[in-house]
């Protein structure tokens, strides 16, 4: 089969169209990895033609062997879609889990993602604490996240709290809160860690001035998740820009009776008054 025509390439290639049309990828922003299941990579094995080993920057054991693919350094998640031959990097993971090499795609030369650290390592780490169930990392820059990291402090319980009182159903997509950084320079392997120590409690890391990451099993729970943080931090700026003071709001009690109601465990630390 062609790679392009692949159920799991199709789905990848919507996903970075549904991101762009949100106005999240600007120029190059943003990037998204999939790890592909050996079944996946076993319909499209015949088309690779692997090239030279590289250093991945950090290491990643408990990915030694397996496939990604990710969107490439420098490249528009807008063109995705029309080239992705050009656009998307198939890659493979080393024995070691210390280098990759690319088998498919960057026709016309080119690298991973310049987040690939801080991918890998959130999949390694997600890998690990799912027991395999989660397989996407996205990374956007969604205009309201960014804008509350200008005026709230960056505290993973501030973050929690307010973006779960502005929707009902937030509570509910993201049990767990979501974790917050401080500004760090993107593209290391200090930021990389840093988000993946995050990840191991959250499914959403926010990047202080910079964007967001989001984890999930599938394409649609990924996106979808990045689609209701974003919502519910839009609200909170329509919120802000009218008043600093909320009239009324979803209480604490209200939580606790939403994570009865909905059978879902909302993270203990977050539900202090
Ligand atoms: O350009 O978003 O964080 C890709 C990025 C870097
Ligand atoms: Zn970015």
């Amino acid at each position: 089969m062609r790679i392009v025509d692949a159920e799991f390439v199709r789905e990848f290639i919507r996903l970075t169209d549904d991101g762009y049309r949100k106005g999240w990828h600007e120029r190059n922003g943003g990037n998204l990895t999939y790890r592909v299941r050996p079944e996946e990579v076993d319909i499209v094995r015949s088309r690779f033609i692997p090239r030279e080993w590289q250093p991945i920057g950090v290491t990643v054991k408990n990915l030694a062997g397996e496939f990604f693919i990710a969107t490439g350094s420098g490249k528009f998640l807008r063109n995705v879609s029309v080239a992705p031959e050009d656009n998307i990097a198939f890659t493979e993971i080393d024995e070691k889990g210390e280098n990759y090499r690319i088998v498919w795609g960057m026709d016309n030369g080119g690298t991973p993602t310049s987040e690939f650290p801080s991918h890998l390592m959130n999949h390694s780490v997600k890998k690990e604490v799912t027991n395999g169930e989660h397989h996407v990392i996205y990374h956007a820059h969604p205009p309201n996240i960014i804008a509350l990291t200008y005026v709230l402090p960056l505290e993973d319980k501030v973050f929690t709290r307010e973006l779960w009182e502005m929707a009902t159903e937030c509570p509910v997509v993201f049990p767990q809160g979501v974790g917050v950084l401080g500004w760090m320079v993107p593209g290391r392997g200090e930021i990389a860690k840093a988000t993946s120590e995050l990840m191991k409690k959250y499914n959403v890391a926010i990047w202080a001035h910079h964007g967001m990451f989001c984890s999930g099993r599938d394409f649609d729970a990924t996106f979808g998740l990045m689609d209701t943080v974003e919502k519910s931090a839009e609200i909170l700026v329509k919120v802000l820009s009218m008043t600093d003071h909320k009239r009324q709001t979803i209480t604490t009690q209200n939580l606790k009776d939403l994570a009865k109601a909905f059978g879902v465990r909302l993270n203990e630390a977050f539900l202090e008054d």
